[in-house]
């Protein structure tokens, strides 16, 4: 009899503890998912309102993030995926630095069954089935508009001859080569038009004033426009025309790419007369296709958001603010 009793005194409390167990609560505080995301650095604006954007959006959707700065180093960008891979995460997400080299670590991950989201920038390899999907913007088409503005702009002066420095991007990074491929193909038709040297900036501000510098001393007043691949070199470049002796936005027209904060002010005092938008706040959109991929949902291939131009031929004090 004293036997039964406690066999049912064990029943009882295992049920007890069993529905403890069950607790909806608990459950619903659990993370949705694991992402793991390898951004490259802290190089510009762009770069620290895309980090600041993905954590805020990952906050926002209940998944739980493992982010790691390469600080510009795609080595760096390899360990972290790879660490990623270890720790079992849900989902890697990655901007990578340059276009070459990833096959090794996206096979590893492919065999680990970890699905990879490309973000902001793209990737070169012959192998197919690597990635899951990017979401970045049309660089291509940023770089056309860069080139059709400044089409306008010599119509609009009734300029004769334009003769053209390139301050680029990351060689051989995505941004770079199709930032320089669409401002060329807008620019081809008019002869007006002679690129007199492209020179890589790596999309750094102290990059951009050395080869301002440098770009001055090579052609000094013969330069009519400068055509820089972000923000950030341009912001470099503007002191180094002044100290050269031209005004910035008059004696030469100024082209950037991005559109935060700092360039747009700029723009609105006349020094810079194009700034062709490119959005960092890639997070949210980011966050749903890793839930998407988590649950074994398609997801579209490549994902471009919506950009504008901001520039001399509009009112710039109606830009709302920019947000980074
Ligand atoms: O234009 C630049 C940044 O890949 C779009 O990288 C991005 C570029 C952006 O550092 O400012």
């Amino acid at each position: 009899m004293r036997k039964r009793l406690s066999l049912l005194v064990c029943l009882l409390l295992s049920i007890v503890l069993c529905a403890g167990c069950s607790k909806e609560p608990e459950q619903s505080t659990e993370p949705s998912l694991l992402l793991g995301f390898s951004q490259i650095g802290s190089e510009s604006a762009w770069r620290i309102g895309n980090t600041r954007d993905i954590e805020e959006s990952a906050d926002k959707n209940g998944i739980s993030l493992m982010l790691e700065n390469a600080n510009q180093k795609q080595e760096n960008q390899i360990a972290a995926i790879r660490r990623f891979i270890a720790y079992k995460v849900d989902v890697i997400a990655f901007s990578p630095i340059v276009e070459d080299g990833w096959d090794n670590v996206l096979e590893e991950a492919k065999t680990a069954g970890i699905p990879v989201v490309l973000v902001d920038r793209d990737i070169s390899t012959e192998k197919e089935g690597l990635t899951a999907c990017l979401i970045g913007a049309d660089f291509y088409k940023e770089g056309y508009m860069a080139g059709e503005y400044l089409v306008r702009k010599a119509d609009s002066l009734n300029l004769e001859h334009v003769n053209i420095v390139e301050i680029t991007g990351t060689t051989n990074s995505t941004p770079m080569r199709q930032r320089q491929a669409g401002f060329m193909d807008a620019i081809a038709g008019d002869e007006r038009m002679n690129v007199m040297e492209s020179i890589d900036g790596d999309f750094l501000k102290s990059r951009g004033a050395e080869n301002m510098r440098y770009l001055l001393e090579t052609y000094g007043g013969e330069i009519d426009a400068v055509y820089s691949h972000n923000d950030e070199m341009t912001l470099g470049a503007l002191p180094e025309i002044e100290k050269a002796g031209f005004i910035p936005g008059k004696d030469m027209i100024i082209i950037s790419i991005d559109g935060g904060q700092e360039a747009i002010d700029v723009l609105k005092s006349g020094k810079i007369n194009c700034v062709v938008e490119c959005t960092p706040k890639l997070g949210n959109v980011l966050m749903e296709t890793a839930l998407k991929l988590k649950s074994g949902e398609a997801v579209e291939g490549v994902i471009h958001p919506e950009e504008q131009v901001f520039s001399d031929e509009m009112d710039t004090s109606k830009i709302a603010p920019r947000g980074y």
